[in-house]
């Protein structure tokens, strides 16, 4: 199978919302640098289609989340602005094959960054603000089941997302012990510290920096990174009312 017959796989899939088997199934030489190669054909079809780039995503960063999905290596995928909700969204769960949510810390950057092994007080440096997030996965494979290269071409399961407000910079030292609390109609289902997330989310940005900077890029101000679940993703269904708090802000969503 070629790599952009697969990506019209995956945007089929997603605009019918009817999912798909693995390709790593139909493939045993599917491999992750043919995922990123077809995450790269389906970034470039999107901008192709004036979609913009809002930033970057980081998954797989917490033993929780590597454990939800049963890979046990960071990933990265692309943001667009058009994936982007407003707090307290009616979510419209037809949209959807079968989406989940978790939180997430959000970096924006106020200054481009590359390079490897970037210390945490360079990112700190770098960084224009940093807010709780809520990340809205949809896998387009049967069962949310997939292995590493499947998820990385399926632009690691992202769909929506929603940012808390920007205004407010939290100092990033504390961040690691900063709780979230995750409930579904009114019952705690997760709760998780930012630093579940490689110690501290920044970290996540660093890495990030460091692979783009490999592939010859770089993250530029502006652009948002999510840093990866910091707890489980929950399941979300008709009628769901779905919080994800922190000491700072608390966003919420309804399912409808
Ligand atoms: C893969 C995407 C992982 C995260 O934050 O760890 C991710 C998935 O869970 O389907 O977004
Ligand atoms: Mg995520």
């Amino acid at each position: 199978m070629n790599l952009e017959a697969i990506a019209e796989k995956l945007t089929k899939a997603k605009n019918e919302r009817k999912p798909i088997l693995p390709f790593t199934q139909q493939d045993d030489a599917f491999c992750l640098a043919d995922g990123y190669a077809v995450q790269d054909n389906l970034l470039d079809q999107a901008l192709g289609c004036g979609e913009k780039l809002f930033g970057f995503k980081m998954g797989l960063t917490s033993k929780a989340k590597q454990a939800d999905v049963g890979v046990s290596e960071p990933i990265s995928g692309f943001l667009l602005e058009s994936m982007s909700l407003p707090n307290k969204v009616a979510l419209q769960r037809t949209e959807f094959i079968h989406p989940r949510a978790e939180p997430e810390i959000a970096v924006i950057l106020g200054n481009d960054l590359s390079g490897a092994k970037l210390s945490l007080e360079k990112v700190a440096s770098s960084i224009a603000a940093l807010c709780l997030a809520v990340e809205i996965l949809d896998s387009r494979f049967i069962d949310f089941k997939f292995q590493l290269p499947d998820v990385v071409a399926d632009n690691t399961s992202a769909a929506r997302f929603i940012l808390g407000k920007v205004d407010r910079k939290v100092y990033w030292k504390d961040l690691p012990t900063e709780g979230i609390l995750v409930r579904k109609n009114g019952v705690i289902l997760e709760t998780g510290t930012p630093g579940a997330v490689l110690g501290n989310p920044l970290q996540a940005v660093a890495d990030l920096a460091e692979a783009m900077t490999k592939k010859g890029s770089r993250l530029k101000k502006g652009q948002m990174i999510l840093t990866g679940g910091a707890t489980a993703s929950v399941p979300l269904n008709v009628g769901d009312q779905l919080e994800f708090s922190w000491a700072y802000e608390k966003l919420e969503f309804n399912v409808i």
